[in-house]
């Protein structure tokens, strides 16, 4: 695909060549993992086509936007509240690396013992791969965990424009009184790098846009309550990935097309998975786009993932902004207080997303939850025990899984999933 784009490359700076082969390398694993599937809703078509486009349209569309006079900035986490940026006409979208074909070029200047996460996205701008990283007007990091807090610091020695959120690590009064600030200071550099004032109306206008996405996103993962959900949790998967890179509202209007379709497809009794099969909700570390790793190992082996409890599922879209008019300091206090809303393991305690995670395992009648644990993530693999006993106590079993980009141990956790299904069988 990517040679329509050459020029556009050539131009942005990127290794085109090297640029070629990760694509490549990027659709190998789409089309084993995601398109081998049966019986896929045709509304999908969309969001397997964002796969291509992420890396080709979407960059010649946030070109043009800047043509046109608005700005861009790259992301990394859902506590940047988008709404305020895309009220000041500037494009948020999030860089996070996800696949394994970038994580060597991060070798040699990063440390090894650091998340995939983190080693992929490092690894596509080493290598010339990344094609934001010559166009953004600023990178948006925060301090969540270690590995992203501590690359924001080189990132900033190098050159890169950043702004950095404080992410406070207790909820108390105290702490929303620091993260209400930081949401103004982040306000304040958006107005600083669009050359635009913020005004009420425009961010009641993003506030409705963002929530029509997270509600939208809210009814797809609705469906898999069903006894024979109408949509595999892969495709779940894709097309939430998908929503978080594409135009807001496009992708809107293309989630509540799929919605109408599984709708449908729920009155007609039409499912791609087979009659009782085990419920698995995935909660812990984000599987951004490029890894569709776990949800397929666990869909091959039998069984169906009917919850993601992570900032791919529930954790993106389980608080709406209100929807206040005309009083911009309450809107931006209204937008951090949603934000502080989210349950990220960085957090502590987090007695929150404990019990989210039970109040889920009950909507969703899970048998089982896989704790899905990127190699390093301290934070959700501590967690995860924690979570496995107040699980224990409402007696829904689960596994720890860690694991990294590389298809390498594919073997051993099929055996180690294969294993806990059959437990629960
Ligand atoms: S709100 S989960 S998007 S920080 S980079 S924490 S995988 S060791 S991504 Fe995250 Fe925001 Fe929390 Fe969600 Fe672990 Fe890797 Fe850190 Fe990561």
């Amino acid at each position: 695909m990517s040679h329509q784009y050459t020029e556009m490359y050539e131009q942005l700076g990127m290794n085109v060549e090297l640029h070629g082969q990760m694509i490549e390398a990027i659709h190998d694993s789409f089309e084993r993992q995601v398109l081998s599937q049966q019986g896929r809703p045709e509304g999908m078509e969309h969001f397997d086509g964002l796969v291509e486009a992420a890396h080709g349209e979407r960059v010649r569309e946030i070109l043009d936007h800047k043509k046109a006079g608005g700005s861009f900035i790259g992301t990394f986490c859902i506590y940047v509240p988008e709404e305020i940026a895309w009220a000041l006409d500037v494009l948020p979208l999030p860089l996070c690396g996800g696949s394994g074909f970038s994580v060597p070029y991060a070798a040699g200047r990063f440390p090894r013992d650091i998340c995939p996460l983190v080693k992929s996205t490092l690894g596509m701008a080493f290598s010339g791969c990344c094609p934001f990283g010559g166009i953004k007007d600023m990178a948006v990091g925060e301090t969540t965990c270690d590995a992203k807090k501590k690359t924001w610091d080189v990132m900033a020695v190098w050159g890169v424009n950043m702004h950095v959120l404080e992410v406070p690590q207790k909820k108390n009064a105290r702490t929303v009184d620091l993260w209400r600030a930081e949401v103004s200071e982040f306000r304040d550099r958006l107005e600083d790098i669009s050359g635009k004032r913020l005004v009420a109306e425009r961010l009641t206008e993003a506030v409705r846009l963002i929530n029509r996405r997270r509600k939208a996103l809210a009814e797809l993962h609705s469906f898999r309550m069903e006894e024979r959900p109408p949509i595999s949790g892969t495709d779940v998967l894709v097309a939430t990935q998908g929503s978080l890179i594409d135009d807001p509202a496009r992708c809107c209007d293309r989630l509540e097309a799929l919605n109408d379709e599984l709708r449908q497809r729920v009155a007609q009794g039409v499912s791609p998975i087979p009659e009782g099969v085990l419920r698995i909700m995935l909660g812990g570390s984000p599987a951004v786009m490029g890894n569709w790793k776990l949800h397929h190992l666990i869909e091959s082996a039998g069984a169906v993932v009917v919850c993601d409890e992570t900032c791919t599922g529930t954790r993106y879209f389980a608080h709406l902004v209100p929807e206040i008019e005309g009083d911009l300091e309450a809107q931006l206090s209204a937008i951090a207080d949603r934000y502080l809303q989210i349950d990220c393991a960085c957090f502590s305690p987090n007695t929150e997303r404990i019990e989210n995670i039970v109040d889920l395992a009950g909507q969703f009648r899970v048998d089982g939850m896989i704790h899905y644990v990127l190699q390093y993530c301290h934070g959700y693999n501590i967690e995860a025990i924690t979570v496995a006993e107040a699980l224990k106590e409402a007696a829904v079993p689960s596994i720890t899984l860690e694991t990294d980009y590389s298809e390498e141990d594919n073997g051993q956790l099929r055996t180690r999933i294969e294993a806990f299904l059959e437990m629960m069988a």
